[in-house]
């Protein structure tokens, strides 16, 4: 584990991506794998957790608020921060400092992700920064810690960045990169491929490029993401603001309670 210091803040701001090193412990990791399978599985329930769910027969992804069907094959899982195991992971020390330093004394997250690759998975995620109108919040965050819950390879799928491009600011509102400008921001000899052991954390810059392509393995590789941001930010439409992870009204994972229903009725992100 690096800590996060003058010179990695640097290397942070210049590279827009950090390896933080293996964050959770063992015992940790070992408790969050097992919870999110759980969670896939009905096993741990929560009502008001939005999950994307693959459907093999139309070859469509579905959100569905809370599981509705047992599978290991949810592509997405959103609202984590209400599960104590992932709220206490989001709430690690290192993160923490983190925060601290990036983003101020009062941090709320935006969304605490599970991303999964299950096995056999054909489809790509495109060339993308995690910012832009789209997202339908007041101010852009800035840090995302990416944990990889499995170890991620070129092989399975791991993530590929284009170190430097958080420099150009937003590129496209819509999340997304056109054909385009792929053509000029993420030319094949720009773009490193960002191999993770199971359990290691890597801090982004929200507006570095990152992509991540197809899974043809049988084993799945799963991974959890989580934006930090000031507790002030709110969203455009009905200037709702986030669950706070330090500072004043933070959750706390011994008395953490499921999601409100209010909360949970309109995508962002
Ligand atoms: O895990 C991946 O493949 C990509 C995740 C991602 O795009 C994100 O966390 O924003």
């Amino acid at each position: 584990m690096i800590p996060f210091d003058d010179s990695a803040h640097e290397r942070f701001q210049a590279q827009g991506y950090l390896r933080l090193g293996k964050v959770a412990s063992a015992a940790q990791l070992a408790g969050l794998q097992q919870r999110i399978d759980a969670i896939m599985l009905g096993h741990v329930r929560y009502a008001n957790m939005r999950l994307q769910l693959f459907e093999e027969a139309t070859g469509q992804l579905r959100r569905t608020m809370g599981c509705q069907v047992p599978t290991l094959s949810y592509r997405r899982i959103d609202d984590l921060e209400q599960d104590p195991l992932f709220l206490a992971y989001m709430q690690h020390p290192v993160f923490a400092g983190i925060a601290h330093r990036c983003v101020g004394d009062h941090v709320s997250v935006f969304r605490s992700m599970f991303m999964n690759k299950p096995a056999r998975w054909h489809q790509e995620l495109p060339w993308h920064q995690d910012v832009g109108s789209g997202w339908g919040i007041d101010t852009d965050p800035i840090t995302t810690v990416w944990t990889a819950l499995d170890e991620a390879t070129t092989a399975n799928g791991c993530m590929q960045i284009v170190p430097g491009s958080h420099l150009h600011g937003v590129l496209n509102e819509r999340h997304f990169l056109a054909e385009d400008e792929q053509g000029i921001y993420a030319r094949p000899e720009y773009v490193i491929d960002l191999p993770a052991s199971a359990g290691e954390a890597i801090l982004l810059h929200n507006l570095l490029l990152h992509r991540s392509g197809t899974n043809p393995t049988a084993a799945p590789r799963r991974a959890f993401s989580a934006t930090y941001m000031s507790a002030a930010t709110c969203t455009r439409d009905t200037g709702q603001s986030f669950p706070i992870l330090f500072g004043p009204g933070a959750l706390d994972p011994a008395t953490v309670e499921g999601k409100a229903a209010d909360l949970v009725q309109t995508f962002y992100g």
